[in-house]
């Protein structure tokens, strides 16, 4: 049973959804956050142990990456058995407790749908593999080779390889737009979008309140797969694809409490007006979306692999536009950090020469913005990129293709490394720094089998929650403490929680570059204030730019 937290006032006069009431939520990586049973990887026990840190923190919902039955070969975002636990991360009793143990502290949970593709491990591939005329025999995207021979169009997968694989058992390609080991699910087969509601179902039933589903505007392929022409995008043929507005609302009201479950999309790719869609309340679909467009402010040519200095007016043009495009019946959810990003600290901040206060200046942007902060572990102690020294020590599948295909295409190796190193996805996913302890804390001393499944970032001893939290209760300047307020901030201040996003003098700054991000957050009755907020993302002092009009 959920008792909200005596933290959190419950604003019976807005009749918002609980996520609009100013609550935060928080990311987990399981595998990196905390080790219950010693054996390197991080485990559900272990979140269990650790609720009372996101409790003094003052969130309102945990979001853990997904725990299913897996092999594992994407860190469990290729599923092979929806309604388990990978024995890596515990079992269902752990999952069970884990919930009530959330909600008893006025937490709630929210899991990692991945409903785009499953795991070639999973039962229903081997039995569309085997029987392509049986029950499941067009679960999956089955196609013949291209008249000429190969695969059947040029779609190329996010994780830098074509698009179809070929499987020699049915004589057939099958699409997988990450891994070969991630086959994309057909959602035009009614018996699919059914498994989807099922499996929601079945944990909505174990109590939990909503999900992040996982590359969601992936599940609509145009028809026929037609080839992207050259210089094209991908959008319309798998991004934002025909129908899938319709099967996210179709899933919604599938759901058990489809008004209560919040269903947060991560949506690659997409454009503001989409955005948009998405998330109209009056469109029943998503509640709030995981959007691209500002954490590629630094991406050159859109290119991850080929990254740039950013600049802080480009990315406040970019948050202002889908500020805009998420006002009214819309609302946004606002990060910088997560599982498949590099540390906010050391991209946006400058996590050598001001890492606590830039990495307080981040915080304050992305929990002040209008909508719902997702807090990724570590962020809120300024966790840093990792000093990855060589692409032997890269483990991340996205990683290692990407530099693979780097030198392929004839990039020399240590640029080729250079550029993979500072945006990899492994930067993120190391283990969490609780304490200065053995291994940060992350994993139990003693009874382990081993080290941690990625190393500890060596700047652990000076970077770890029990320092930060002893600063913090001393009243001396922390990030957490930081994070601590700037939350509190927004349930206590009306602008904050629910009022409108503007940025003063934004299109007489664009192009400019003034390092000082302002924008002010208004009340939405009658006399309500307004709160200004300016950051400046610069390691000196920068004056506050005139266009803002201040
Ligand atoms: O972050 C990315 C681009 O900026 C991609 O690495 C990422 O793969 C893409 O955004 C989709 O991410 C989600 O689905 C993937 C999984 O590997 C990611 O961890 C997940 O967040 C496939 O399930």
């Amino acid at each position: 049973m959920y008792h909200p937290n005596p933290a959190l006032p419950e604003h019976p006069e807005h009749p918002a959804p609980w996520w609009q009431q100013g609550g935060a939520i928080y990311h987990i990586y399981p595998r990196s956050f905390a080790d219950s049973n010693g054996d390197g990887f991080g485990d559900l026990r272990g979140i269990t142990e650790k609720l009372d840190h996101l409790a003094w923190l003052g969130v309102e919902a945990l979001w853990m990456g997904p725990v299913f039955r897996s092999p594992q070969v994407d860190n469990g975002y290729d599923i092979s058995d929806y309604r388990d636990i990978d024995p890596l991360f515990g079992t269902l009793a752990d999952m069970d407790e884990l919930i009530a143990a959330a909600h008893r502290r006025g937490i709630r949970v929210l899991l990692d749908l991945v409903l785009n593709h499953s795991s070639t491990e999973h039962r229903w591939f081997a039995a569309s593999r085997d029987d392509p005329h049986g029950p499941y025999g067009d679960f999956y995207h089955w196609q013949d080779p291209a008249p000429g021979g190969g695969p059947p169009n040029n779609w190329w997968s996010f994780f830098s390889i074509p698009a179809w694989t070929w499987c020699a058992e049915r004589g057939q390609y099958y699409l997988n737009l990450f891994a070969p080991e991630q086959a994309d699910l057909n959602w035009t087969n009614r018996e699919v979008r059914r498994e989807m509601a099922e499996i929601a179902n079945f944990w909505l039933d174990r109590q939990v309140d909503g999900f992040r589903m996982d590359v969601i505007n992936l599940i609509s392929k145009s028809p026929g797969y037609p080839s992207i022409p050259d210089g094209g995008t991908p959008r319309g043929y798998f991004i934002d694809g025909p129908d899938a507005l319709r099967w996210i609302q179709e899933f919604r009201r599938s759901l058990r409490d489809p008004d209560v479950t919040l269903l947060v999309g991560e949506t690659p790719g997409t454009t503001p007006e989409s955005l948009r869609s998405w998330t109209a309340r009056e469109h029943r679909a998503l509640d709030m979306v995981i959007s691209f467009e500002h954490v590629q402010v630094d991406h050159s040519h859109g290119s991850r692999w080929n990254p740039v200095p950013f600049a802080p007016q480009d990315l406040a043009q970019i948050l202002a536009e889908q500020q805009q495009a998420l006002s009214g019946s819309s609302w946004p959810s606002l990060y910088a950090g997560n599982h498949d990003q590099p540390r906010v600290v050391s991209r946006f901040g400058d996590d050598r020469h001001f890492r606590r206060d830039s990495a307080i200046a981040c915080a304050a942007l992305f929990t002040l913005l209008r909508g719902t902060p997702i807090v990724y572990q570590g962020d809120e102690i300024a966790m840093a990129i990792f000093p990855l020294e060589s692409p032997e020590e890269l483990q991340d599948v996205e990683s290692r293709n990407a530099y693979q295909a780097l030198l392929e295409a004839g990039v020399p190796p240590e640029e080729a490394f250079a550029r993979v190193r500072v945006q990899a996805r492994d930067n993120a996913r190391t283990p969490m720094q609780w304490t200065t302890g053995p291994a940060a804390g992350f994993s139990e001393a003693g009874g382990g089998t081993g080290a941690p499944w990625f190393p500890v970032n060596p700047d652990y001893r000076e970077w770890n929650v029990a320092a930060q939290r002893a600063a913090a209760e001393a009243r001396e300047p922390s990030v957490l403490g930081a994070y601590r307020d700037l939350l509190a901030l927004r349930r206590q201040h009306q602008p904050l929680t629910s009022g409108s996003c503007t940025f003063p003098g934004l299109a007489d700054l664009a192009g400019q570059n003034s390092p000082v991000i302002v924008f002010q957050r208004g009340g939405s009755g009658v006399g309500e204030h307004t709160m200004t907020i300016v950051i400046n993302f610069s390691s000196s002092p920068a004056p506050v730019p005139d266009a803002a009009g201040l």
